[in-house]
């Protein structure tokens, strides 16, 4: 039998019918053999950080899953799920229809530039930890030694 592993997956859209791409990339996930949706956390309406100016507000959620994939197949996975949404990558963190991002897959760390985990920058992303926080505020982030609830704490205003 294959390991299995919990990894966590931010979700985050801000082009089209935001709430309904967020919606499919779940049972999208959920429906794949070897990937069981376990929680996720409400929607958050965010204003875009970085990108080009006047792009619309994001929808960003996170959700927890399990998996008998590899760290790598989960990734290929998301991709998968994004282009199916029609995402096109044109400019750096530009408006998108769907965003996948593996924020941890148990406790693997990799320094691959195209799969860095723990997520190098969750720690500085309130639209990752405001949702993150409605599932797990005492997870320790790796990067800055706090948990959830207290970077999140010290990164409001
Ligand atoms: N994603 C980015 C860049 N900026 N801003 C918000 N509010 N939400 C995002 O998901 C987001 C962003 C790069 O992926
Ligand atoms: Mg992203
Ligand atoms: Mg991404």
């Amino acid at each position: 039998m294959r390991k299995r592993t919990v990894a966590a997956i931010a979700l985050g859209s801000n082009l089209g019918d935001r709430e309904a791409s967020l919606r499919r990339a779940l049972v999208q996930l959920d429906r794949e053999p070897g990937v069981t949706l376990l929680r996720r956390s409400s929607w958050h309406e965010t204003r875009p950080v970085g990108g080009p100016e006047g792009q619309g507000p994001y929808l960003n959620g996170v959700c927890l899953v399990e998996t008998t994939h590899s760290a790598r197949e989960l990734l290929a996975l998301l991709h998968d799920i994004e282009e199916k949404a029609g995402r096109v990558r044109s400019v750096p963190n530009g408006p998108r229809t769907l965003d996948l991002d593996l924020l941890w897959f148990g406790d693997e760390r990799s320094d691959d530039p195209e799969l860095r985990l723990p997520h190098p920058r969750m720690e500085e992303r309130t639209f990752v930890l405001a949702p993150l926080a409605e599932l797990l505020p005492g997870h320790l982030l790796p990067g800055c030694g706090r948990t959830v609830a207290q970077r999140l704490a010290e990164l409001a205003p």
